[in-house]
């Protein structure tokens, strides 16, 4: 495949889909073909999914259930969109992937991670992000940027102890694998963010040729 994947990770709020939309207007001027994507979701059956992963109901969802629909989520996405889209040489930015089913299912409700591994070989063959953009920040601010944007999905109604957790995971899927993520200090004002995403483009224009 000759585009390039690049995911972008993190907790509650961190200001992955504001800044999803900076990345791409600064690669669209370098006059790179963008696909903006999002997961749970990315086509109109597994926002079908999403839906039902992040409504709040009465019938609480088992764990499994949550990992299964996650994949089977992720398999619609990447049949119809992703795998199209990096065939024919566009860059992906993808407002979370497989990194996400780590943090959350993993970490946050202590599913084993060799089961996720499984599923992931299963749903992904070989692919995996080329670059993934880690936005980290205390769990508390990026709550309160989620409480202010009004009613809490599913997701969001977990407690401190689930989000210390997603945010462990991702720290320590970043430190053990630094060539493909990037970490960013999210807590820091958008500009101070966007100037450290600036920095990073040559990077990533430099993978798309690599
Ligand atoms: N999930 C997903 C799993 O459990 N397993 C999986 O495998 C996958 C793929 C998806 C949920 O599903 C879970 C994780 C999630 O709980 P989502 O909507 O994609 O939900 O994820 P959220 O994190 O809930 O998305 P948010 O919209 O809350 O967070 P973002 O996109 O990180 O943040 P954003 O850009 O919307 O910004 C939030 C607010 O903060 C402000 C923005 O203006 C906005 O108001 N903001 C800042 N304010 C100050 N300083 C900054 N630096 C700011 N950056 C943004």
């Amino acid at each position: 495949m000759s585009g390039l994947f690049v995911t972008l990770e993190g907790p509650e709020g961190a200001g992955k889909s504001t800044n999803r939309e900076y990345l791409a207007e600064r690669l669209r001027e370098r006059g790179q073909e963008i696909l903006l994507t999002r997961e749970p979701g990315g086509t109109p059956l597994a926002e079908r999914i999403r839906e039902l992963l992040l409504t709040p109901s009465e019938e609480p969802m088992a764990a499994d259930t949550e990992l299964l629909l996650m994949f089977a989520a992720r398999a619609q996405h990447l049949a119809q969109v992703i795998r199209p889209a990096l065939a024919r040489g566009a860059i992906v930015l993808c407002d979370r992937f497989t990194d996400a089913t780590y943090a959350y299912q993993g970490g946050g409700r202590g599913l084993d991670e060799g089961r996720i591994a499984e599923l992931e070989r299963f749903v992904q063959g070989e692919l995996r992000p080329d670059l993934t953009l880690v936005f980290d920040l205390p769990v508390e601010v990026g709550l309160a940027r989620a409480a202010a944007r009004g009613r809490l999905d599913r997701f969001e109604q977990e407690g401190r102890a689930f989000f210390d957790a997603v945010r462990q995971a991702y720290l320590r899927r970043a430190a053990a694998a630094p060539g493909r993520y990037r970490l960013l200090d999210a807590a820091r004002p958008l500009s101070e963010v966007q100037r450290a995403l600036d920095a990073l483009l040559p990077e990533l224009l430099e993978h798309r040729r690599g």
